[in-house]
């Protein structure tokens, strides 16, 4: 059904039925598309906002990306029709829209392109997808192959979706000039000021041939005619009928009559895209659209997406995790770090942390993510619920309701980088903000914890005002009363962060006022939301203490565990007790779910998060992201086997069973898998297959830090690897501050870790003294059955 291939560098799907929805994506600094084994695709370009160029058949809503996309016979995609000329008989490729049954079928998601290979009647079709590095524009190869010993007449159709572009104006033509479908719109609008701003807009899509077709049709209707998709009334002729769109739905469909030899193939190239006008059209024609041309693009691609290999490979007793770790995880982290989600205003804690994760994977486009964030710091302290990225950018959509958590992942996030680079200088850096008033790193952060220090009830509790992390948690403050809990300790956290990070810096003073602040938090979680067992999730605005044993639904949260184990609001007892009612309430065979029981109506002083499907997303879901604070957690505790169990649980597989229920291949994590899994079992499990989320910057820093435990501070590279108890030891590859480490982890007759560097005992588990560009050999014995010491310390 499924297997890595090419030295797990590619991973192959070999049905179209199994997985329906099983999907690889590719991005550049421009665009991002998602394909399915079966030929849909949803793609979005950036001018500067997130735009598309092949469209569904109705007007879409623009917003963020939706999980769990439904797929239906209409839906955008890029397809291949196959006719055989003497039989009649119809197929299409990848398998979308004829649906029929393939003699061999193999998706092949690669980490720079996505492949296919399709046979049925005799006939193989190799599809395959790359992309420019810095142009929106998809490069398509297409090869026919006769796979029997007597000559064939087929027709080859290419099929690209380009859907309803706009209700005021669009149109679609073959332009023998540019040798494609050119179709043409006008991005629709009302106020005249949006004129202005959408004049320059890239409102053509384009289908460019290298070879010249037989035929055409650009009229979608006439196309499928009353033979519906699986049939389309167009094939049954000879010949397309050359049509135009005029005010009509427009498509990309074209015509090859072939005629091939025993044996004979025939390669086609193809490049879909969207433009401003005919010069940039024949610009990328002449850019892209030819065999030596797709073959540098291909490699230039290729080393782009390389260069994001991240700091670390592993060889472990589990293979399969390892080709995820070494493979595809750092690919997603580098992938949020370098376009941020394809948004000009990305939330502040997803731009902070998506960088966290770009710190080990490219750290100086961390550095400046953080200049650029505090840049946008408020006056008060406060950091706003977006940051721009553009020039004319602007606050939308989740960032026009105020959340109160952004200043926490300001040391949070920090602290990463701090670690694995060491520049402190940063914390000297001075940054302007809008009004040209100056401060260092140091102080404005500094300012974000005091805002954070301010912004709490007379209890000593954080406001949560229209939500914290959890953004549907809409209701609990907005008439300003009610508080977070999780916000309290994670505020805790943040200023033990920053203490620590003050006494580093040798301003003792500032480390004792902030450490004072964040005890005063820890204290008044522990004194108004502790709740016997586990601590509560917060506050509402009439008084009502939520997330506590006597509610029905939402009765154990995740973060608010989780968080308190970081920010040493739990004692060891109480972390015990959490962590039991954890397994016992929370704990799926997919992960571990955000909290339970899920909402099953509205709850009007929590708010939008209740109105979820039970089990999708925030209400109960396995919400990876909030998982993955508590696998962190945990690795700070040296929880060691129950880290690792739901590290393990993140990523579909290894087992046929597995992959059929997350219906996902292992190349990306999702943001959630449903849980619901008491309430609804049968969906439990299933991947929402959307690949943008916090997760992976901490499942790759929790695997550095903890899992292989070789963490930076401020002098060198500390060793304090967290192995699950069934793993006699594994070996690691770590790229760190230029230098590269060759890590053997065995166990042995040890008491605590000891490492040999290159021969010679260390004094402590520690490496020092780094020299950049020198490779140096660790040796590390570790306890039997060991408790381990902390790598991430809280
Ligand atoms: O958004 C994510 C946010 O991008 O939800 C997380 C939050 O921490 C991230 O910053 C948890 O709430 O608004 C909503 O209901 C949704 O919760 C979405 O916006 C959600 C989606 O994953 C967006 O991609």
């Amino acid at each position: 059904l499924l297997r890595p291939a090419a030295d797990g560098q590619r991973y192959e799907l070999l049905s179209p039925t199994a997985m329906p929805r099983a999907a690889g994506f590719l991005w550049n600094r421009k665009m991002m598309i998602q394909m399915t084994c079966r030929g849909y695709a949803v793609a979005q370009f950036m001018q500067p906002e997130p735009a598309k160029y092949a469209h569904a058949p109705n007007l879409e809503a623009k917003t963020f990306m939706q999980p769990e996309q439904g797929y239906y016979a209409h839906h955008p995609g890029r397809f291949f029709y196959v006719k055989d000329e003497e039989t009649g008989e119809l197929f299409s490729a990848p398998h979308e829209p004829v649906r029929a049954t393939p003699d061999r079928f193999v998706f092949s998601a690669g980490k720079s392109d996505l492949a296919w290979t399709v046979e049925k009647l005799g006939i193989r079709i190799e599809m395959a997808l790359t992309l420019p590095v810095d142009d929106v524009a998809e490069l398509w190869t297409l090869k026919v192959t006769n796979l029997g010993s007597r000559p064939r007449k087929l027709s080859i159709y290419p099929y690209f979706t380009i859907g309803y572009m706009s209700w005021m104006n669009q149109s679609a033509e073959y332009r023998a000039d540019l040798r494609g479908i050119v179709a043409s719109s006008v991005t629709p609008y009302q106020k005249v000021a949006d004129y202005f701003k959408q004049k320059d807009f890239k409102d053509k899509t384009f289908f460019l041939c290298e070879r010249a077709p037989d035929a055409w049709e650009a009229a979608q209707e006439v196309f499928e005619g009353e033979g519906g998709l699986h049939a389309p009334s167009a094939l049954e002729g000879e010949s397309l009928a050359g049509g135009d769109a005029r005010y009509e739905t427009p498509v990309a469909a074209v015509q090859y009559r072939v005629a091939l030899g025993a044996s004979a193939s025939e390669e086609y190239r193809f490049l879909f895209g969207p433009a401003f006008d005919d010069a940039e059209i024949v610009a990328l024609r002449e850019r892209y659209l030819g065999a030596a041309q797709f073959t540098a693009t291909a490699a230039e691609y290729a080393a782009f997406v390389a260069a994001g290999h991240g700091c670390v490979t592993i060889e472990t007793p589990d293979a399969e995790f390892d080709n995820f770790v070494n493979h595809w995880l750092p690919r997603q982290v580098y992938y949020h770090g370098g376009v941020n989600r394809l948004t000009t205003d990305p939330q502040t804690r997803n731009y902070l942390q998506d960088n966290m994760g770009m710190t080990f994977v490219e750290p100086a486009t961390a550095r400046h993510a953080f200049l650029h964030a505090l840049s946008q710091q408020e006056p008060s302290g406060a950091m706003p619920d977006g940051i721009l990225l553009v020039e004319g950018a602007e606050l939308k959509y989740i960032n026009q309701v105020p959340h109160t958590d952004h200043c926490v992942w300001l040391p949070v996030c920090l602290k990463a980088y701090l670690d694995e680079t060491a520049d402190w200088a940063l914390l000297d850096e001075l940054v302007f903000d809008g009004v040209g008033h100056g401060l260092t790193v140091a102080q404005r952060i500094g300012r974000a914890m005091e805002w954070l220090l301010k912004e709490r009830d007379e209890r000593g509790l954080s406001y949560i005002a229209q939500g914290d992390w959890c953004d549907p948690m809409n209701m609990v403050g907005y008439k300003g009363k009610g508080v977070s809990g999780w916000l309290t300790v994670a505020a805790a956290y943040a200023l033990n962060l920053w203490a620590d990070m003050c006494a580093e810096r040798g301003n003792d003073e500032a480390a004792t006022a902030f450490r004072t602040g964040a005890q005063a938090m820890n204290d008044a979680a522990n004194l108004h939301l502790w709740d016997g067992r586990w601590f509560a999730r917060g506050i509402t605005d009439d008084g009502v203490v939520f997330g506590v044993k006597d509610d029905e639904a939402g009765r154990i949260w995740l973060n608010p565990q989780a968080w308190a184990m970081l920010s040493g609001a739990a004692s060891a007892e109480q972390r015990a007790a959490m962590i039991a009612e954890v397994e016992a309430q929370l704990h799926t065979p997919y992960g571990v779910q955000m909290f339970a029981p899920p909402f099953a109506k509205m709850r009007e002083d929590v708010g939008r998060v209740t109105q979820k499907h039970p089990g999708s997303a925030e209400n109960g879901a396995v919400y990876n992201h909030a998982a993955a604070f508590y696998i962190y957690s945990l690795y700070t505790v040296n929880d060691t086997d129950r880290a690792w169990d739901l590290m393990r649980k993140m990523i579909p597989g290894p087992d046929e069973e597995d992959y059929l229920r997350r219906g996902q291949l292992p190349v990306f994590i999702p943001n959630y898998y449903r849980g619901a899994w008491r309430e609804y079992p049968r969906t439990a499990g299933r991947s929402s297959h959307l690949f943008n989320t916090g997760t992976v910057s901490w499942i790759y820093r929790s695997l550095i830090e903890g899992l292989c435990g070789l963490v930076g501070d401020a002098e060198g590279l500390r060793i304090a690897p967290q192995l699950p108890q069934s793993w006699p030891g594994m070996r690691a590859t770590r790229a760190f501050r230029g230098a590269t480490f060759d890590v053997t982890i065995q166990r042995g007759d040890v008491s605590a870790v000891q490492v040999r560097c290159d021969g010679t005992p260390l004094p402590e588990a520690r490496v020092t003294g780094i020299e950049a560009g020198r490779a140096y050999k660790l040796e590390v014995t570790i306890p039997q059955g060991q408790e381990g010491v902390m790598a991430c310390k809280p």
